[in-house]
C-alpha cells in the first residue's frame, strides 16, 4: 500500500503551545520517511513484527531493529498494551524506533482509552528520557486493532498535549497519517482540542 495523495495538504495543521512546543497533524504520508529523532511503531506484545505500520517499519529499517526487539523480548517476555520500549532506527532516517502496543478494541469497556493514552504518554516519556527533541506517531490501534478513528484521535491527541507539557526535551510531536480519511479525523480532533485548551494556537502550515 502507498500513502494516498489527494490534495488535502491544506487541511494539515500545527498546534503551537504558549512555550513554542508543536503538534503537527500531517498526511497522507508514510511514517517510515519521517526525519524526526524517533518514530513510534504500533507493535504487538511479541515485539517480533507484524503487518501494517509495524511491517513497513521493519521492512524499511532492516534487521537491526528486529535483532534489538528480540533481545528486549528475551528479557521482558512480552510488552503489555500501553507500554513502550526503544530500539535503534536501523536504516531509517529516524535514529530511534519507539515500539508501543496499542489496545485491541473490544467495545470500549476494557480500559482501551486508558491504554491508548498510556501509549502516547510512555512513548513521549521514553523519548524525553533519551533527550530526544522530536517524534512521530502513526494512528495507533486504528488498523488491525479496530479502535474507532474519532475516539482514538481524541485520546491520542489529548494524551500527547498533556505529556508534551511536562517533557523537558521533546518539543515537537507529529501525527503522520497514512490515508485521507484518517488525516481528516485527526485534524478535526486536533482543532477541537486546541480550541478547548486556550494555551494552543492553530496554524495551517503545509
Ligand atoms: N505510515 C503511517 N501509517 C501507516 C503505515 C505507514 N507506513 N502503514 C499503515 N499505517 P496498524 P494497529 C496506518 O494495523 O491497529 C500489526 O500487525 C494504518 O493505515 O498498523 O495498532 C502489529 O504487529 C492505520 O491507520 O496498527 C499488531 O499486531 C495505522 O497505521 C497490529 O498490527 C495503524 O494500523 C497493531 O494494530
Amino acid at each position: 500500500m502507498t500513502a494516498q495523495n489527494k490534495g488535502v495538504q491544506d487541511s494539515t495543521i500545527r498546534l503551537i503551545s504558549e512555550n513554542g512546543k508543536t503538534i503537527d497533524v500531517f498526511g497522507p504520508a508514510d511514517i517510515t520517511r519521517e526525519t524526526t529523532d524517533a518514530i513510534v511503531n504500533a507493535a504487538n506484545s511479541s515485539l517480533l513484527g507484524g503487518g501494517g505500520v509495524d511491517g513497513a517499519i521493519h521492512r524499511t529499517g532492516g534487521p537491526a531493529i528486529l535483532a534489538e526487539c528480540r533481545q528486549i523480548a528475551g528479557k521482558i517476555g512480552s510488552l503489555a498494551a500501553g507500554k513502550a520500549v526503544i530500539t535503534t532506527g536501523g536504516n531509517l532516517a529516524a535514529k530511534y524506533v519507539i515500539h508501543t502496543v496499542g489496545p485491541i478494541y473490544r467495545g470500549g469497556a476494557s480500559r482501551e482509552a486508558e491504554k491508548l493514552a498510556s501509549c502516547h504518554r510512555e512513548s513521549i516519556r521514553l523519548a524525553d528520557e533519551h533527550r530526544l527533541n522530536s517524534l512521530s506517531f502513526p494512528a495507533i490501534s486504528t488498523g488491525a486493532y479496530g479502535y474507532p478513528l474519532a475516539e482514538a484521535a481524541s485520546v491520542a491527541i489529548s494524551a500527547t498535549i498533556d505529556a508534551l507539557a511536562i517533557a523537558a526535551h521533546v518539543t515537537k510531536v507529529r501525527f503522520v497519517l497514512f490515508d485521507v480519511s484518517t488525516l481528516k479525523i485527526y485534524v478535526r480532533a486536533a482543532k477541537r482540542l486546541a480550541s478547548s485548551t486556550a494555551s494552543f494556537q492553530v496554524e495551517e502550515v503545509f
